[in-house]
């Protein structure tokens, strides 16, 4: 069955995420990247906070990058790219991509809040160092969890590596990431997809 896909995204954002499961999935899609998008009025017709990636699915809005990557693999069951539903490899998906978004990237993300992103009077420097404790206590689990396989649900690359992959590769860029070698060389592969469209640098 094909689909009708269109993702609003821009650059190296979490949008990156749904274009690398994309192109995996080899789905042809729109891909809407204009200035202005991210808090414009257009985008919260699908967002309501108006942030991307927002996606419209065989005529159905979705927001959130790792519901949109794991519903876009879901309608392709065949390229076995996500457990089915039901599973407790579905299980370890969720927990995994969860444990990536809400331990790490989520300090991350408060980080270049609280750095540059807030204006100056809303800047808290102190939750920088606190935020860093909870980072490294995050990615020391993540480094445990995938000394004992290639991916992050065993021998097979599946979505759950695309979601967590593109937080590591942004606490990679972040330098948060340097003592922890398996980290390192998990990031490594991923960068090396064919389908991969993380910033390398
Ligand atoms: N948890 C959301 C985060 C969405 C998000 O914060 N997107 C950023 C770009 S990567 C954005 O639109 N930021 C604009 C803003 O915060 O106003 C997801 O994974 O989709």
């Amino acid at each position: 069955m094909s689909h009708i896909v269109s993702l609003y995204g821009s650059g190296g954002a979490r949008s990156a995420r749904c274009r690398w499961a994309l192109n995996e999935l080899q789905l042809e899609y729109e891909y809407v990247d204009e200035p202005g998008l991210i808090g414009s009025e257009k985008l919260r017709q699908l967002h309501p906070q108006s942030k991307i990636p927002a996606a419209v699915i065989n005529g159905a809005v979705l927001f959130e990058s790792s519901a949109i990557c794991s519903y876009l693999c879901d309608l392709k069951p065949e390229l076995s790219l996500i457990p089915l539903p039901g599973t407790l490899k579905r299980g370890l998906h969720d927990q995994w991509i969860s444990f990536a978004q809400s331990e790490v990237e989520a300090y991350l993300w408060s980080n270049v809040k609280h750095r540059s992103l807030y204006p100056e009077e809303r800047r808290v420097p102190d939750v920088i160092e606190q935020n860093n404790i909870e980072i490294h206590s995050g990615l020391k689990v993540l480094n445990t969890a995938l000394s004992k396989s290639d991916y992050i649900l065993g021998d097979e690359f599946q979505v759950t590596d695309i979601i967590v992959g593109w937080t590591l590769n942004w606490a990679r860029r972040s330098g948060v990431m340097n003592d922890y070698p398996r980290l390192i060389s998990y990031n490594k592969s991923l960068l090396k997809r064919k389908h991969c469209v993380l910033n390398s640098e």
